[in-house]
């Protein structure tokens, strides 16, 4: 028997090698196969892969392995989400270009991943910072420009004045910019948007057409689209000296709630408010000081919320002389429904929360069931619930739905000037979608505008951005290079000015994978021939972190590029999406606060539970006489299981766990444990268990190899019951480890491999080795290759050395899944009591879908029923499917 161990460190390279050289993973476009696509999401280069990157990459890895296996021609292609600002800010801390940064990381983090041992087709490559793509993407802005797909307008942003530059919200913390600590001013700028608001019905419904999606990553999405009905309602200005006649236009859901207006509200930056500010400098204040909150939704949501008195009255829709004041308020948006509301404190907490502030009172006019409308009252919780109208004159009575109902029906039909008070609208709470960024990394926008004819697009693609930038100020290197944007205009001549904006890196992901299908296109962005045979990709994964902008972009641009010609009749991306867990690692800190990282930690067990030691601080030494070791004192606390992050250090590297263990003792561990939905929970012992079980195959495969019979020799006519037994272990694990693998349930399959072993195992146990039969020994060579077929997806290497071992010519990686005999596995048996004339004698244990005279012959063979019988003869047997036998004497 074979007893020496597995050297991963050697042997991993070794078969890396030989799946490069006999190019295994390159995908040919031109196949008879049916396809299969599978994609995880690209990295951004930052220099290192972590172990979030060895989890996602390894699901994918083993259904491109598998898929493969069922032979399928499948597309696993690998590429870089490569502009952003890391590398800006790593240009202006290490005066490096943001492209020699990137390219370096590029190439380090792909070293890392081919040491994972992935099945990739590295021919398709592609980085998005290449000209070679963005090129193409530049093409596809055009042609949306073209199609009427892209609006140049004013927009709002966080403008960083220290930093000079545009902040996205999430850079701006507490009002100030994430670098500079500035406070953040909100200014107009011109910008270019790609108009996803166009598409959002079908976006919203189309996510109905994606079953193989998460449940709860499709209502991210319907919740970021956001459709909502409602009802416009113009409320009029009532005129008083110094005040000319208008009217006020509000978005309302609840106009059901008229009755409990309180006020009108209005955005900061709504046209009325800007008009009164200028006779008003209190409210011009008021006004500028909103300004420096940010633009989030997030941000209004969580302000205090403060108004203005404008001085404006309007009167309310159903009685001219009930008079509401109008405020200008913080927490109305002016880019959502008309940018003004009707405030029902009653019912609405964000106006309840205003209307105490500025004592603006409550009426409910919702009175919950069961309760008494005269006792009801709200002081600081708005009530949002069902119930029946009160306080409402002629809605009394009725329910919420039937109130909208007839409120909208009466404004439709009463005239103010001449047209109707209300209109029912559909409101999508998605907006079109900025995508100017005042930053050199990025794909340029491949627009010049000049004076007379305005903006033209560039002649020629791709442009390029200039190499010779700096970094050493503020702001926007492309708008401050001494000559890059002084071009002439390509209609008439003139001396006209290029777009200094770079695109939303999000654009850049945002096609990627049809990129894919054909990356050496260097005429279109794809070809319509590969487009129709590879996509949709049909499994995507990636982190639930990317669950609403960047899928939402990606289906955008794919209608966009329907509209556009470019993916034929494509519709949705991605069939079917799948979002892992994360890698979590309990943290450490030290008495004094510090974090510590795993490898300067030493976890003991002692007789009070685990305890953490520093490494190299240990205080358990040996006293100086050699006694010892006693433990002193413990000096690292034990913190929470939390994600892997830099700042609390609870980080694993995995170039070190590769180096040490091997990269398939590193995929097999975060595929075990959890399932692949959940968070993953690293740990030392958890790895030294994979190791373990590396090497345990390896033995046990050796073992399996000395026995089993040579791989072609033909089955004996009858086989044995332990032969039996071990082809049925053997089936019964492949038709599992299938299914689980289809299925994403990847800790699954690894419990299946591991119970295969230990069935494995336990027979070699239970012989005799010179009893073994030529039936046994056959059967052990189709166990031990399934064995390796099954974890071949999850451990590679690992696979092809015992697939080797096994006397097997050719790659495991190259190998076709063999087909289960279902038939072995009476899986789905029941068990039916048996009777004698109404007694229970036994238990019978038999396939689900036996017929009749099998259940007979099985139930009178029964020990049990064979003494009940006392050799009487059976008059008759009553079987009652699924339940029960009754045998009549
Ligand atoms: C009166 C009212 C009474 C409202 C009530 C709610 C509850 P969704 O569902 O998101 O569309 N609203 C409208 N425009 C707004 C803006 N620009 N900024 C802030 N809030 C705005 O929400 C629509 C509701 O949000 C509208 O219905 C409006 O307040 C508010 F008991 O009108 B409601
Ligand atoms: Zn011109």
């Amino acid at each position: 028997m074979d007893c020496e161990r597995y050297n991963a460190r050697e042997t991993e390279p070794k078969w890396r090698a030989l799946w490069d050289e006999s190019g295994t993973f390159r995908t040919l476009n031109e196949e008879s196969r049916p396809k299969y696509y599978v994609l995880e999401m690209f990295p951004y280069p930052s220099g290192r892969i972590h172990m979030g990157h060895v989890r996602n990459y390894t699901m994918g890895d083993v259904i491109a392995r598998f898929k493969r296996a069922r032979g399928f021609n499948v597309l696993h292609p690998m590429g870089w989400d490569a502009f952003g600002m890391p590398a800006e800010n790593a240009a202006m801390q290490n005066k490096s270009h943001p492209a020699a940064w990137t390219y370096a990381n590029i190439a380090s983090m792909k070293a890392q991943l081919k040491s994972m041992g992935l099945s990739l087709d590295w021919s398709r490559e592609i980085a998005t910072c290449d000209p070679s793509y963005y090129k193409h993407q530049q093409r596809m802005f055009l042609d949306f420009l073209a199609a009427g797909l892209v609006d140049r307008k004013q927009s709002k942003v966080n403008w960083d004045p220290v930093d000079h530059t545009v902040l996205a919200n999430e850079q701006v913390i507490d009002g100030r910019g994430w670098r500079s600590g500035a406070l953040v001013e909100q200014r107009e700028l011109t910008q270019w948007f790609f108009k996803i608001s166009d598409f959002a019905e079908d976006l919203l419904r189309a996510l109905d057409d994606l079953p193989r999606w998460p449940e709860k990553v499709r209502l991210m999405q319907a919740n970021w689209i956001g459709r909502s009905e409602g009802l416009l309602v113009r409320f009029e200005i009532a005129p008083a000296p110094s005040i000319e006649a208008g009217e006020v236009e509000v978005y309302t859901t609840r106009p059901d709630t008229l009755f409990g207006a309180k006020f009108i509200a209005l955005a900061p930056d709504h046209p009325i408010a800007a008009e009164r500010a200028k006779a008003d400098p209190a409210l011009a204040a008021f006004i500028a000081e909103c300004q420096h909150l940010g633009t989030s939704e997030a941000a209004v949501e969580t302000a205090e919320k403060r108004g203005y008195d404008t001085g404006l009255r309007v009167r309310h829709p159903f009685d001219p002389d009930w008079l509401l004041p109008v405020y200008a308020a913080n927490f109305v948006l002016m880019d959502y429904g008309t940018g003004a509301i009707f405030g029902c404190p009653a019912h609405d907490q964000r106006d309840l929360d205003f209307s105490n502030v500025y004592g603006l009172g409550n009426a409910p006019v919702v009175c919950p069931q069961g309760v008494d409308p005269a006792s009801f009252t709200i002081t600081d919780a708005a009530y949002d619930g069902e119930g029946v109208l009160i306080n409402s004159r002629f809605l009394d009575g009725l329910t919420i739905e039937s109130a909208k109902e007839e409120v909208a029906r009466r404004l439709e039909t009463t005239p103010l000037g001449n047209r109707p008070q209300g209109k029912r609208q559909v409101n999508f709470r998605l907006r079109d979608w900025g995508i100017s960024r005042q930053r050199y990394w990025g794909c340029p926008i491949p627009i010049i505008h000049c004076e007379a004819c305005g903006p033209v697009p560039a002649p020629e693609l791709p442009v390029e951005l200039p190499k010779d930038v700096t970094f050493d100020e503020p702001g926007n290197p492309l708008d401050r290079h001494p000559t890059w944007k002084h071009v002439a205009c390509p209609c008439c001549g003139a001396p006209a000015r290029r777009e200094t904006d770079t695109m939303d890196t999000f654009v850049d992901s945002s096609w990627y994978f049809a990129r894919f299908t054909d990356p050496w296109n260097e005429a279109a962005p794809t070809s319509a021939g590969l487009v129709e045979r590879w996509l949709p990709v049909d499994q995507y994964i990636g982190g639930i972190e990317h669950a609403i902008l960047h899928l939402l972009y990606a289906r955008f641009f794919t209608r966009a590029m329907q509209a556009t010609g470019h993916v034929g009749a494509l519709k949705e991306p991605f069939a079917g999406l799948f979002t892992q867990g994360m890698v979590v690692h309990e943290t450490y800190r030290t008495k004094d606060g510090a974090w510590l990282n795993p490898s300067e930690v030493e976890i003991k067990q002692t007789p009070e539970g685990r305890k953490a030691f520093r490494l190299g601080h240990s205080r358990l030494g040996h006293d100086r006489l050699g006694h010892g070791p006693e433990m002193v004192e413990e000096d690292v606390d034990i913190g929470p299981i939390e994600k892997m992050s830099k700042s609390k250090r609870n980080t694993v590297d995995p170039d070190e766990i590769i180096e040490t263990y091997g990269a398939d003792t590193a995929r097999w561990f975060v595929l075990s444990d959890s399932p692949p939905e959940r968070d993953v929970i690293w740990t030392e012992e958890g790895v030294q268990g994979s190791a373990k079980f590396v090497q345990r195959l390896w033995r046990l495969v050796g073992e399996l190899a000395d026995l089993a019979a040579p791989n072609d020799e033909v089955w004996p006519e009858d086989l044995s019951e332990p032969a039996l037994k071990i082809r049925k272990a053997a089936h019964a694990a492949l038709i599992k480890v299938e299914e689980d693998i289809e299925r994403l349930r990847f800790n699954r399959a690894v419990a299946q491999v591991h119970d295969l072993a230990n069935k494995l195992s336990a027979a070699i146990g239970a012989i005799e080795s010179a009893e073994i039969g030529a039936d046994i020994r056959r059967a052990f060579r189709e166990a031990a290759e399934f064995l390796v077929l099954c974890f071949a997806p999850m451990m590679p290497h690992l696979a092809e050395e015992c697939w080797a071992r096994l006397g097997n010519a050719g790659l495991v990686a190259e190998a076709a899944w063999p087909t289960a005999d279902r038939a072995l596995v009476v899986e789905d048996a029941i068990t039916l009591p048996v009777q004698v004339n109404g007694k229970k004698r036994g238990d019978l244990v038999i396939a689900r879908d036996a017929k009749n005279e099998a259940i007979e012959a099985a139930a009178l063979a029964l020990d049990g029923i064979q003494r009940a019988l006392e050799g009487r003869a059976v008059k008759k047997i009553i079987i009652v499917p699924q339940r029960i036998v009754n045998v009549v004497v």
